[in-house]
């Protein structure tokens, strides 16, 4: 039992140490991965311009990549549901999105009214000098009122004092909420939305004292060849220069915990997500290795 004890330890931490190898090696070739922003999410590793929208592997993407699909409602709500996953790469877990509290006190699930306002997915990876972000969403970029998109919200000092809601920086993304798509402000004047103001920010067309343009980032914002439940979609592609967001020479996955965020301009839907989860995914698997060696070795040792 000793030496079994011992082999799971082993095999343990050989696991982890593989995991994390491979966590720190670049995800693609020399200089780490890079991406053409044109609105073709196929150098993700994705399949969604050609794959079943119900199966997991058509959302999965290539290593390296972190990420969260929710298409549809979450299959614990019912109606419409969808693929629910969250990970990195080929590793993944069910993704469980609680509902959220509309203004008038009830409790709704997203995307509230349904794939008019669906944000489908948000997938994230970095080089050195870029920080990559495609999301799948059902609204359009020149659309206004309650079907306006909403921003990229960033809070990448992982400091909720800094910036409004938290949120030191931003991405324009809608074509007509103001200012031009692509540009990066420091200390946007986020809005909070109209009808699930708990899904703040949503957009901002200005900026707080002390705030400045700082930058432009490249993003394609076009409609795919895939309706989904009757309506369109559209990919989101950008690439966020680290130098104007203050990463230059840092890495998401460093601390301190950092938040990426997006919300429909009315606040029907929204996604964001801690990073790094990369090491909370990667090392339970590690655990689960181990520990199905030690079963069958466990099993062996009694005969079975
Ligand atoms: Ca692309
Ligand atoms: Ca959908
Ligand atoms: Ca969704
Ligand atoms: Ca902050």
């Amino acid at each position: 039992m000793e030496a079994i004890r011992s082999k799971f330890a082993v095999t343990l931490i050989l696991g982890v140490t593989v995991l994390v190898g491979m966590m720190a090696a670049p995800a693609a070739g020399d200089g780490g991965p890079t991406y053409t922003i044109d609105g073709d999410p196929t150098d993700w590793g994705i399949h969604i311009l050609t794959g079943n929208w119900s199966l997991n592997e058509t959302w999965v993407p290539k290593d390296g990549v972190e990420f969260i699909v929710e298409d549809n409602r979450d299959p614990r709500w019912g109606g419409i549901t969808g693929v629910h996953i969250k990970g990195v790469g080929s590793s993944y877990t069910r993704y469980y999105e609680d509902k959220v509290r509309h203004r008038d006190g009830y409790l709704v699930a997203e995307p509230y009214s349904d794939e008019p306002w669906d944000l489908e997915a948000k997938y994230l990876d970095e080089d050195d000098e870029f920080i990559y972000v495609l999301i799948v969403t059902s609204l359009d970029p020149d659309a206004t009122g309650d079907y306006a998109p909403g921003d990229l919200a960033l809070d990448l000092d992982g400091n909720s004092s800094t910036g409004k809601y938290g949120y030191e920086y931003g991405v324009k993304l809608g074509t007509n909420t103001g200012l031009s798509q692509g540009d990066i402000y420091y200390l946007p004047d986020w809005e909070e939305p109209t009808y699930i103001p708990e899904n703040r920010p949503s957009v901002f067309n200005g900026y707080l004292s002390g705030g400045y343009k700082n930058g432009t980032a490249t993003v394609v914002y076009k409609q795919i060849s895939v309706d989904d439940n009757g309506h369109h979609n559209y990919v989101i592609e950008m690439a966020i220069p680290k130098l104007n967001v203050s990463m230059a020479g840092k890495s998401l996955k460093d601390p301190p915990t950092k938040t990426i965020h997006i919300c429909d301009g009315c606040g029907n839907e929204h996604i964001d997500n801690s990073i790094p989860e990369f090491l909370s995914i990667a090392i339970p698997a590690a655990a689960v290795v181990g520990l199905f060696y030690y079963k069958r070795r466990e099993q062996k040792g009694r005969g079975e």
